[in-house]
């Protein structure tokens, strides 16, 4: 609401045109297990002015550990534009590298919506089409480790080049800000380094503010967040959406605390138009692309599973893929490990002086007492 470039500040004819259409926008959240998709989802619900009102009931256990995608739906309204918002949760990875159960149903889940909306397109009647194409893929990355995890990596690789992946550092209230600005930097580097394909905002190069705005949104990305449904008092007396510490209160809407509001207002104010156009332009027209080249008009998705020689061929590449996750993860252990000797080395140093130091003092303070015992002598005589 804040923003002076919403959509509700687009060329008016523009304005008009999105209107018209109705905005359906669709957002789907991944990562790993326990890292804060379903808190985030409910965070972005309870601090939006038109969240449902039976919202508490509706979403109340999906706190629980998520089991399977859950698809879950509000209107919101943006200065008089309509958004029909759907968000679709899904379950966590786990821990170890199980890819059947892992990274697969969500790469499919994408894959087939723009199946379905392909099938759709190809019918005779195509003005009343089911969309549930995804316009934004949140990925968040557990802010624990000091680097990304290879299998994020991977699983990123795929989603990038289906969708707008938007990578995001959970629970930043868990770090410290100089930890957490370390970790932003090594996330870029990663990306960068693994040529995952991100969302970045576009630069606008005739209207100042809207680049300007764009470039404040690139020097904070992979955005920081926290997630909390709860009000909570902070120590000037502001009831905030946050969590509560013994040291204070890490609030959700704080832009000293995390991202979460740029974030919010990226998805569903500022660059929503851009994410829908990006999806029909780039992923949805690849995917077409790839499919028109495979198989005749009107022609049924072949069913990987069903068709042997594909079988093999998917086997084949998950034991790639194990196999390149393990490598990865051994080498990444022991480059932790190395770290941790590394760290362990420098504290006995610092251990070490310590001990020179307090060697030294206590024959400062001997000599300063030896001192003033001669001088002491000194004076008596
Ligand atoms: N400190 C902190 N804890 C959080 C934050 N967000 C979520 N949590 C906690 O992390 C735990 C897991 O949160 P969920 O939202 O259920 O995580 P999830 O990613 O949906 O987990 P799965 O459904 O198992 O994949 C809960 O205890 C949350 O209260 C956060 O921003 N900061
Ligand atoms: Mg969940």
């Amino acid at each position: 609401m804040s923003d002076g470039i919403g959509i509700a500040n687009l060329p008016n004819q523009r304005h008009k045109i999105v209107n018209s259409k109705g905005s359906y926008f669709t957002i789907m959240v991944c990562g790993e297990s326990g890292s804060g998709k379903t808190t985030l989802i409910n965070t972005l619900f309870a601090t939006e002015i038109c969240a449902p009102r039976n919202y508490r009931q509706r979403f109340a256990k999906q706190m629980d550990k998520t089991t399977e995608v859950e698809i879950l739906k509000a209107d919101l309204e943006e200065r008089g534009f309509n958004i029909k918002l759907t968000v679709i949760d899904t379950p966590g990875f786990g821990d170890y590298v199980n890819n059947k159960d892992s990274w697969s149903p969500i790469v499919d889940f994408i894959d087939d919506q723009h199946e379905s909306y392909m099938r759709q397109e190809q019918q005779p009647h195509r003005s009343d089409k089911q969309d549930l194409r995804i316009h934004a893929c949140l990925y968040f990355l557990k802010p624990s480790g000091l680097t990304v995890k290879p299998l994020d990596v991977e699983i990123m690789k795929r989603l990038g080049t289906r969708v707008n992946l938007i990578p995001v550092i959970a629970k930043a209230d868990t770090m410290t800000p100089e930890d957490l600005a370390n970790f932003k930097i090594r996330v870029r580097a990663v990306i960068e380094a693994q040529g995952i394909k991100v969302y970045v905002p576009p630069i606008d190069s005739e209207d100042q503010n809207a680049a300007d705005h764009a470039r404040s949104m690139h020097s904070v990305m992979p955005f920081s967040i926290i997630g909390s449904t709860d009000d909570v008092t902070t120590p000037d007396g502001r009831v905030v959406k946050g969590r509560e510490y013994l040291w204070g209160v890490a609030e959700v809407e704080n832009e000293d605390h995390c991202d979460f509001k740029k974030l919010r207002s990226l998805l569903i104010r500022t660059y929503l138009l851009d994410l829908k156009t990006s999806t029909e332009e780039n992923h949805y027209e690849a995917y077409r692309l790839a499919q028109m080249e495979t198989r005749k008009f009107g022609e049924p998705k072949v069913k990987k599973l069903d068709n042997p020689k594909y079988k093999d061929e998917e086997e084949q590449l998950r034991k790639r893929f194990t196999e390149q996750v393990k490598l990865e993860e051994a080498r990444f252990r022991q480059w932790e490990q190395h770290l941790i000797a590394e760290r362990d080395r420098l504290n006995k140093d610092l251990e070490n002086a310590h001990t020179s130091i307090k060697a030294l003092e206590g024959e400062l303070d001997q000599l300063a007492a030896y001192h003033r015992q001669g001088s002491g002598t000194v004076g008596r005589r």
